[in-house]
């Protein structure tokens, strides 16, 4: 505090605020009720603080976890999920899930604090030194520092419009810890604050952009709608549910996408996947990129070249052409772009030729088939397929819980097999692929939606944010955690190639009991080989709201290499040993 300000305050029993009690007045204003974070110098007090001013503040064991709580909870609830962490270190660990948000297109703030900038900048050796903005700049999509308590205001509002306008992502706010403890006079400090008017302004597409994508849809004969998570996040759900019924469109969810419509709809064409990406000749995609999990729009899933023309509604105009080209662009939010799509088809709208909707479903009906087949083999030990079969039935009969899912067959297995009923109810890997997002998503959906949370775990995916069993505990969430437990990475019976004593590469500890670790944590553990045990564990679970992990023994050698995307996984054609 300025000597100045020390004597006003002194003798005019002026009111003063400070740096932590400006960054929680900004959060509050902007209606921001929760904050994820890993206590530490130099932000121990804001949570403290935060935490004695009504909001919310969950401590995680380690930084990533809490970021991606920030992250999930942004892409449920359309507001910046906020991370908290201390400075380098902290700040380096919130920052993988600060990336995965940014490539995910979900809205998230990270503060960090940081070290004293006159030090930084010398390089002369400050208490977890690090020029963090500069590192956080391209991971993210916009990073600002505050140096002034009097500028707190207008630095959260910033990150706030930058996090939710246009492509969501994530942003990063350094503060650096002298700012924290920054006296200003209160009525100057509250004068300073910024209110975000309307943070994601609708972006209403052009008029002329929805005739040329009406255009297109009308001369296609076999059209196909992709339903993206950027759908799912716009929270259209009933208008994107009558363009698909009033079109007579077949649709694919994308795994984030499921449940928008209920999976069993009849329009639905997930499982005749290949049948209609490579048989269409229109295809529109609602907030779903032409990245990797779509083969970039090319190549021989997609069938011959040329054989299709795209449109595409997103709210990025440079994903347009991105991969292939775009024919009819819809550049908008979604809500504005399917409610103007759905004000221009009229009442005359002609369905899609039924030769097309027979294709499909004759397609549909022998993937069921066999999919049924495989569900109702009672293997021993217990197969993918089989435990899955009774998750799906939990799914079925609660409808309104929470799924989250990693792993690589785990994943690729459950997507397939467990239909979702209802929108934003299955969290998962997203655009990376990553592992680690499992207890951070569990325990920001179940704290945002006070809905239970079911999260099927592969074992290697849940070891890395496995310890956040204790934050569950802690909070006592309804959580319960199935970990699919096939001692290792893809499959259980990895051989060490060197012919010494050290495991394979994918192996972990054979015959682990993960159920024991939550137990010591004062939650519920149970270790089950069967479905009729692992049914009965998980409704006891979701009927009690107990924290709860259990271990479902798999079959090691059920798995394989990757999942369903053993395709992108390069083998040495020189390692005889591993097959090649
Ligand atoms: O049409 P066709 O005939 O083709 O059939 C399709 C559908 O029509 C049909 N289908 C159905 N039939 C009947 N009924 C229904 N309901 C139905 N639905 C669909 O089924 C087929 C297939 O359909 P699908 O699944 O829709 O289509 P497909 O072709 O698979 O789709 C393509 C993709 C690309 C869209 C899809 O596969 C996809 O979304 N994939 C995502 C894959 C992914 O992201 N995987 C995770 C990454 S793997 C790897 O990277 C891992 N690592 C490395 C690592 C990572 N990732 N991160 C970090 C930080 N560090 C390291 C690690 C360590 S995974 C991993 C751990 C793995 O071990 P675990 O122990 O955790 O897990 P386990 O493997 O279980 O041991
Ligand atoms: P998926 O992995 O499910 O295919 P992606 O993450 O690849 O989905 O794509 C999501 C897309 O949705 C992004 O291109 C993003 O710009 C877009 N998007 C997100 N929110 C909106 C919105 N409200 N309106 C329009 N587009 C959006
Ligand atoms: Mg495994």
């Amino acid at each position: 505090m300025s000597a100045a300000l020390e004597q006003k305050a002194d003798e005019q029993e002026v009111e003063l605020t400070d740096g932590f009690h400006l960054v929680i007045d900004a959060l509050k204003l902007n209606g921001i009720k929760t904050i994820y974070n890993v206590p530490g110098i130099p932000i121990t007090d804001l949570g403290r603080l935060a935490q004695a001013s009504g909001m919310r503040v969950i401590s995680f064991r380690h930084e990533q976890n809490a970021g991606n709580a920030a992250a999930i909870a942004g892409f449920l609830t359309k507001s910046p999920g906020i991370c908290l962490t201390v400075s380098a270190p902290g700040f380096l660990n919130g920052l993988v899930a600060l990336a995965n948000a940014t490539t995910n297109c979900f809205p998230m703030i990270l503060i960090s604090g940081s070290s004293e900038r006159e030090i930084v900048d010398l390089q002369q050796g400050d208490y977890e030194e690090m020029d963090q903005l500069a590192i956080a700049r391209p991971m993210c999509k916009a990073a600002y520092r505050v140096l002034h308590a009097a500028d707190i205001g207008i630095g959260i509002a910033r990150a706030i419009r930058a996090a939710v306008s246009g492509r969501p992502g994530g942003v990063y706010l350094d503060m650096p810890a002298k700012l924290f403890g920054q006296v200003i006079e209160a009525e100057a400090g509250r004068r300073s604050l910024v209110k975000v008017i309307d943070p994601a302004p609708a972006q209403i597409p052009a008029p002329e952009a929805v005739e040329r994508a009406l255009d297109v849809l009308r001369g296609a004969k076999r059209p196909l709608i992709i339903l993206g998570k950027g759908a799912a996040y716009a929270q259209a759900d009933n208008d994107i549910r009558v363009l698909i019924e009033k079109s007579g469109i077949p649709y694919i969810p994308m795994s984030m996408a499921k449940g928008l419509l209920p999976d069993t709809h009849p329009l639905s064409a997930a499982a005749a996947r290949s049948t209609v990406l490579s048989e269409s000749d229109v295809v529109m995609m609602i907030g779903a990129r032409l990245n990797w999990l779509l083969s970039h729009g090319k190549g021989r899933q997609w069938g011959p070249p040329g054989s299709k023309k795209f449109i595409q509604i997103d709210i990025e105009p440079r994903e347009m052409d991105s991969n292939v080209e775009i024919a009819a662009p819809l550049v908008g939010d979604i809500g504005s772009c399917v409610a103007a799509l759905l004000r221009g088809m009229g009442n005359d709208w002609k369905q899609p030729p039924a030769e097309w909707t027979q294709a499909i479903n004759t397609k549909k009906e022998q993937n069921i088939a066999r999919m049924a087949s495989r569900l109702g083999r009672n293997a021993m030990p217990m197969d993918y397929h089989s435990a899955l079969r009774v998750l799906r039935d939990v799914i079925k009969e609660r409808p309104d819980a929470i799924l989250v899912n990693e792993g690589a067959n785990t994943l690729d297995q459950a997507r397939g097999v467990i239909d979702m009923y209802q929108p934003r109810k299955r969290l998962d890997v997203g655009t990376w692929g990553v592992m680690g997002i499992g207890m951070g998503f569990a325990i920001a959906a179940s704290v945002e939606t006070g809905k239970p949370v079911l999260a099927i775990e592969g074992d290697s995916a849940f070891g890395f944010s496995g310890m956040e069993v204790e934050t569950i505990c802690r909070y006592k969430l309804p959580v319960c955690v199935v970990v699919f437990n096939n001692d290792g990475i893809y499959r259980g019976d990895g051989v060490n190639l060197g012919g010494g004593s050290d495991p394979a590469t994918t192996m972990f500890v054979p015959g682990s009991r993960y159920d024991k670790m939550i137990e010591g944590f004062g939650g519920v553990g149970v270790n089950v080989t069967t479905p009729d045990e692992l049914k009965r564990a998980v409704d006891t679970a979701m009927d009690s709201g107990k924290p709860t992990l259990i271990n479902a023994a798999i079959d090691p050698a059920a798995g394989s290499e990757s999942g369903n995307i053993g395709n992108l996984n390069p083998k040495s054609a020189l390692n005889k040993k591993a097959g090649a």
